[in-house]
């Protein structure tokens, strides 16, 4: 037990309900984590891997019901439901915690409860806030130790205040049927039931970084987006920074860790990852907006990740790493997943736990199998990664998956034209996410599964902000994805999107110029450096052209999204008429 009797009489109440057989307190030590190690592989909980080719990695499979985040189970309880706002599902609050209740009583009996303090942003930086995150979940605490800043040094920072966001979390049954998770704003709190997986469970994550914290941020006036942070350092030295919102399945990881293509590498070209998920900004004293990465590790998706797409996350995860729902590879207890680029092993444990040959019809990871990995160990991580004033921010980035509306980039007219780009957002389905192809899905600023409260009021906030902020960042929209008449993506991405944020950081540096059209400034062809490319100029021209048909559809689309929105500002509306006019003339 720490000293601060507001979390002591919270955990008593919290174990009252829940009613472990014992309850351990977490300092974030190293002796605990073997201790705790040690407690899961005996269970079962952990499984270890080949300690000579990844020492300090383990392996965790999760119920076959519970493999990813659940949106259609994930509630805003407020006292109001205009405050969840129409996208949101919403509980009411105090029905919430009463159904949440029956659930959580006695769901932690003949098991240990986890009393887990942790950090979300840099210790003792202006930015960071305290939580607190209740679990009956070995998995959970060393996932969380990695993620966050975890243990002690969270209760040195939170000292006797009462200011800590509360979670409470509980696998009760593993049932889908019984599985909730909850946030509470108005309260501060998180309550999540029936899952042991990922972001319905490490409650730092998606459900406070992004949920509950971007409703701290309107009232406390900063922001918490869905955005990663990257710096792109020139041959000079010099270095300026990025965060890029993109819905989930874009590449996001990936961005953050770009390698540069070898031309701009022998130029002295580098680009540094400060964060892969989530950014919290703030207005510096300088006028600029700040930001910080709230997480200290990264929960990437594995499928995919290879020595081609991503050589940075793939040695990250080399060492100190849990592995969840990859394969295993029998021959020398390693890990395996489609993606991975190198040959599949003879024979494997599947993420079901069965076994797997290359003959199987089943995937042998789950498409959305993770590992947990300290961001600490990624070969180009920003030395300013931690720094507690953050990192001061150049260019806000949108995005998403469109086969053929949205041109590579294009820069928005100003903030107020940025902040509606933004609201409209789209992206579309991959089979990997949905088993649909090709179904658009708006997504604004990327946040519509993790905003905690009304969206209308989450784009007037953006709006509010740009008013505040002396020297805002530029706003831009990318588009890796455009296709040719046979499916194939057209830009080679990964590194040669190097390409495209040097335009951007021209573009804020006053160093080019762009043509104005009638969706926001587009780049003179000549102005991307194609050399080693494997793109042509013509074939730019295209990538970079405004079809007028897509883009009536386009505004007839993005009409029926903004329709649903009850608070939805006048400046979004203006906005939307002054498009459909350019666009229709
Ligand atoms: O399915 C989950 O629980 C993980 S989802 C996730 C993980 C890391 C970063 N982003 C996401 C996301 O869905 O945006
Ligand atoms: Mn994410």
């Amino acid at each position: 037990m720490y000293n601060n009797k507001y979390v002591n009489e919270w955990v008593e109440q919290m174990a009252a309900m829940t009613q472990p057989d014992e309850i351990v307190w977490l300092d974030g030590s190293q002796e605990e984590k073997e201790r705790l190690t040690k407690q899961a592989l005996s269970t079962g909980e952990l499984i270890e891997l080949n300690q000579t080719e990844l020492p300090g990695c383990y392996y965790h499979k999760t119920a076959e019901n519970d493999v990813a985040r659940v949106e259609h189970l994930t509630f805003i309880c407020t006292e109001k439901k205009e405050d969840a706002g129409p996208i949101n599902n919403w509980m009411e609050k105090s029905a919430a915690y009463a159904k949440l209740g029956t659930l959580f009583t006695g769901s932690m009996k003949g098991r240990t409860m986890y009393v887990i303090p942790y950090i979300m942003g840099p210790a003792n930086s202006e930015f960071s806030k305290v939580g607190i995150e209740i679990t009956d979940s070995i998995y959970v605490v060393l996932n969380m130790r990695i993620m966050t800043r975890m243990g002690k040094i969270a209760m040195d920072m939170l000292g006797d205040s009462p200011n800590f966001i509360k979670g409470l979390h509980s696998k009760g049954e593993i049932n889908p049927e019984k599985r909730y998770i909850c946030h509470f704003p108005e309260d501060n709190a998180i309550w999540s039931i029936g899952s042991g997986y990922g972001g319905n469970v490490l409650l730092g994550k998606k459900c406070f970084a992004l949920r509950i914290a971007s409703w701290l941020g309107r009232k406390e006036g900063w922001m918490a987006e869905h955005m990663l942070i990257l710096g792109v350092q020139d041959p000079t030295g010099n270095t300026q920074y990025v965060s890029a919102a993109f819905p989930s399945a874009c590449g996001k990881t990936n961005l953050a860790m770009l390698i540069p293509p070898k031309k701009y590498q022998e130029m002295g070209y580098k680009v540094w990852t400060v964060g892969d998920d989530i950014a919290w900004l703030r207005i510096g004293e300088d006028g600029r907006l700040w930001a910080v990465n709230p997480e200290s590790g990264f929960f990437g998706v594995a499928p995919g990740t290879s020595m081609k797409s991503n050589p940075n996350a793939l040695l990250t995860c080399k060492k100190n790493t849990i592995f969840t729902n990859v394969a295993i590879n029998t021959a020398d207890n390693t890990v395996w997943w489609e993606g991975m680029g190198v040959p599949a092993p003879a024979e494997a444990i599947d993420w079901r736990g069965n076994k797997w040959t290359p003959d199987s019809t089943e995937k042998a990871a789950h498409p959305n199998s993770r590992f947990t990995a300290p961001a600490g160990q990624c070969p180009c991580i920003s030395e300013n990664w931690e720094d507690p004033a953050g990192v001061p921010i150049s260019a806000i980035v949108f995005g998403g998956r469109r086969a053929k509306v949205a041109p590579l980039v294009y820069q928005s007219f100003d903030w107020e034209h940025g902040v509606f780009i933004g609201s409209t957002m789209a992206s579309e389905t991959t089979a990997a996410a949905t088993g649909a192809v090709g179904v658009v899905r708006r997504d604004p600023m990327a946040m519509r599964p993790f905003c905690g409260y009304n969206m209308g009021d989450y784009f007037q906030h953006w709006l509010e902000m740009g008013k505040k902020i002396p020297n805002p960042p530029k706003i831009f929209n990318v588009n890796w994805f455009r296709t040719d008449e046979n499916g194939k993506f057209i830009w080679p991405g990964f590194g040669d999107n190097l390409r495209v944020l040097l335009w951007i950081l021209a573009r804020c540096n006053g160093q080019v110029d762009a043509v104005e059209t009638a969706i926001g400034y587009v780049p003179n062809p000549e102005d991307i450096d194609l050399e080693g490319s494997g793109i042509d100029l013509d074939t730019l021209k295209g990538l970079l052209s405004i079809d007028k048909d897509s883009w009536t559809t386009e505004v007839a689309d993005i009409e029926k999204h903004l329709a649903q929105f009850d608070r939805l500002p006048e400046e979004i509306k203006n906005q939307y008429e002054a498009l459909k006019k350019r666009i229709n003339g």
